[in-house]
């Protein structure tokens, strides 16, 4: 088998995705996820100026050696775009696999460990009763996991607090807009927030939350005890993700479950985090890690240290990357839980799906491959839209991680 066409498919079916086709003699095709929430041009050039090109011809089952060739053949290794360019070509070959065997790609991974990948929603509010009634409002849909996020008073604009019910993009059009923050504003609401949560839901529902790196690890330690008896899933991103070592401090002083990776593209970005259990989950998703491949070996080594996995599956993850982490959710069997925003309709029409959410699981179906399709026709109606992520300032006008 040979690969005899790679196309990059840009489109912005309520946001922008960058998709990867890879095409075989054989006519089997083979999907992969290249979005990068606002530098996705930056890896559709990645892909066809320096990718494509260098598949022509190759033998499409060979997916470790292709792997290996494009991470160390550039000699410029990892980094968020490099990774997500050759985590869209992995997924590819996987999907190509999985069909030329006419089996799911987690049949060939060792078959399925569980028999649904348990995933948390995005609850949001503008305060905290409207969090709280957010939260009802997705447990009434049948999940057991909830995230939860909520406006801080003399803030406007607050990350993760939605502009919908289902449906929360936090890309907005045009360049990048400034929000305001206050992390001290924001910690005297956060305690309040769970604890009347944990009253109202009672014991078993698990309840997650995002701080979105922003604290120092002080405030961190600060947190994670105000919330221990409210006995979290997890706190995600408390501290600015590429300082490992502020972590140690943080787990010295709570116990509160700690999450962190959806910004890692490597295995070296988590290596001191995961060796020396100072997380509980690794977020690293299969759309940054360098695909299937990479993400296995993620959490093949985070299993060794008994770090569980809860990978990344925001709205700017292609349902096509959502199909590839649910293989590998299904196969690991360090899986902790998978993130699950839900995409808009016009996303779910372009990107038709084998997988489906019921009672708080998500099935990944079974459609050889990766079981996700483009409707390459419809895709060409929603031409790529700039949209950036916001910018974050101190009140003092300070940039401070968003
Ligand atoms: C968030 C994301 O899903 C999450 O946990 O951190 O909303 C994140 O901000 C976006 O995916 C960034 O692209
Ligand atoms: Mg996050």
């Amino acid at each position: 088998m040979k690969i005899v066409d790679a196309k990059v498919i840009i489109t912005s079916p309520g946001r922008n995705f960058v998709t990867l086709k890879l095409t075989t003699d054989s006519g089997i095709t083979g999907l992969g996820d290249g979005t990068l929430n606002g530098r996705e041009l930056a890896v559709a050039s990645y892909l066809s100026e320096h990718i494509a090109p260098l598949l022509i011809g190759r033998d499409p089952r060979r997916i470790e050696d292709i792997w290996q060739y494009l991470y160390h053949g550039a000699y410029w290794r990892r980094g968020p775009v490099t990774m997500s360019a050759i985590s869209a070509v992995d997924m590819a070959l996987w999907d190509i696999k999985g069909k030329s065997f006419g089996a799911p790609v987690h049949e060939l991974l060792g078959g399925a460990c569980r028999d649904g990948v348990l995933v948390y929603g995005h609850a949001n509010g503008s305060d905290i009763p409207d969090t709280i009634a957010a939260v009802q409002n997705y447990l009434g849909m049948g999940y057991r996991a909830v995230r939860a996020q909520t406006g801080v008073p003399g803030l406007t604009g607050v990350y993760g607090v939605g502009r919908g019910d289902l449906f929360y993009e936090p890309a907005a059009k045009g360049w990048p807009s400034e929000e305001t923050w206050s992390t001290e504003k924001y910690l005297n609401v956060v305690p309040d927030l769970f604890n009347q949560l944990r009253d109202t839901v009672g014991p078993d529902v698990h309840l997650l939350h995002d701080g979105h790196h922003r604290m120092t690890p002080n405030q961190a330690a600060w947190l994670g005890q105000r919330l221990e008896d409210a006995r979290l899933f997890w706190l995600e991103d408390v501290t600015p993700a590429e300082h490992q070592e502020s972590f140690r401090h943080v787990r010295n002083h709570t116990t509160t479950p700690l999450a962190v990776g959806e910004v890692f593209n490597s295995v070296h970005d988590c290596s001191t985090l995961i060796s020396e259990q100072l997380i509980d989950y690794i977020r690293t998703p299969p759309a940054r890690a360098g695909g299937i491949t990479g993400a296995r070996k993620i959490a093949a080594f985070a299993e060794v240290y008994g770090v569980k996995t809860g990978f990344h599956g925001a709205t700017d993850l292609s349902p096509v990357a959502m199909a590839a982490a649910l293989q590998v959710d299904l196969t690991i069997p360090n899986f902790g839980i998978q993130e699950y925003m839900r995409h808009t309709p016009e996303t779910d029409a372009v990107f038709p799906h084998s997988y489906h959410f019921a009672d708080g699981y998500l099935h990944a179906g079974t459609a050889p491959g990766l079981g996700v399709d483009i409707d390459e026709t419809l895709a060409e109606n929603f031409p790529y839209v700039p949209a950036y992520l916001p910018v974050n300032r101190l009140e003092d006008g300070t940039v401070h991680p968003w």
